[in-house]
């Protein structure tokens, strides 16, 4: 209906570690969206070790996709419940079938493409803790938190990913240059790509952010739209 037609349905993607967390948490902050992250929802479903989540993480600790049928139905129930709000979907689709799953039933306006070289990146990885119930990031190197293993906001612990491990950071690496890259085509030949090349969140957020201003009201318009 018209009255949410304000509403933006963004996807981010980038390979592994190239920034998507970090960047979400900023345009979280800026813009006031809904982050969905399908590798948050699968971690807190093998915390809780529900039956999807065992099954997950099977594939998760190989560095390898999880499979289809699973991922789309468990992102398109969480999108279900976000009706009156922006969106910013992180980590699916990953392959071309869940796209093709997702355009069946949603309409995206854009694809905003973190181009980070694979060099930036594992180094990167080894040095990540999380805040599990949040997915907020840290970077030893570059973002660590003010207490030594606690996170800024809640002061409860930070743990180290299983699949940050420098061999399946490798395997995560060639499954996305295998089964997550065509998707760019996909999304370029459907006029939605946007890329933004760099090796530094610093230097990329802020373009960004500017392109999202062109497309997102900003946070006080947001909110009186939504309700
Ligand atoms: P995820 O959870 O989606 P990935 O592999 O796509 O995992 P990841 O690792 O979460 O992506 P990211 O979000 O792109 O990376 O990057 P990040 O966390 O923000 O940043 C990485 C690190 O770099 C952090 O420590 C951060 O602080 C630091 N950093 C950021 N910017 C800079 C910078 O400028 N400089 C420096 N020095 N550091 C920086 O998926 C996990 C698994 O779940 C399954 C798969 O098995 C996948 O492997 N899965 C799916 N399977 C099938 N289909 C799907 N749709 C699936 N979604 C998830
Ligand atoms: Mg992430």
């Amino acid at each position: 209906p018209k009255m949410f037609s304000k509403l933006l349905r963004a996807i981010i993607m980038g390979p592994p570690g190239s920034g998507k967390g970090t960047i979400s948490g900023r345009i979280v902050h800026d813009f006031g969206m809904k982050h969905l992250s399908s590798g948050d929802l699968l971690r807190i479903q093998i915390m809780n070790s529900t039956a999807a989540g065992l099954e997950a993480k099977k594939f998760i600790d190989q560095g390898a996709l999880v499979p289809d049928d699973v991922m789309v139905q468990l992102i398109l129930n969480e999108l279900r419940e976000i009706t009156n709000h922006s969106w910013l979907l992180d980590g699916f689709p990953r392959t071309v079938p869940q796209a093709e799953a997702l355009s069946d039933k949603l309409d995206i306006d854009v694809v905003m493409n973190l181009d980070v070289p694979f060099e930036t990146i594992k180094q990167r990885l080894t040095a990540r803790w999380v805040h599990p119930g949040s997915g907020r990031v840290y970077n030893l190197d570059w973002n660590p938190p003010q207490i030594p293993g606690k996170d800024d906001v809640t002061g409860e612990e930070l743990i180290q990913r299983d699949d940050d491990k420098p061999e399946t950071v490798t395997a995560r690496l060639r499954n996305y240059e295998n089964q997550t890259k065509p998707l760019l085509q996909f999304y370029s030949a459907a006029g939605k790509l946007v890329s933004f090349h760099g090796t530094e969140s610093n230097i990329i957020y802020p373009k960004v952010k500017d392109f999202l201003a062109t497309k997102i009201p900003q946070v006080a318009d947001q909110s009186q739209s939504v309700k």
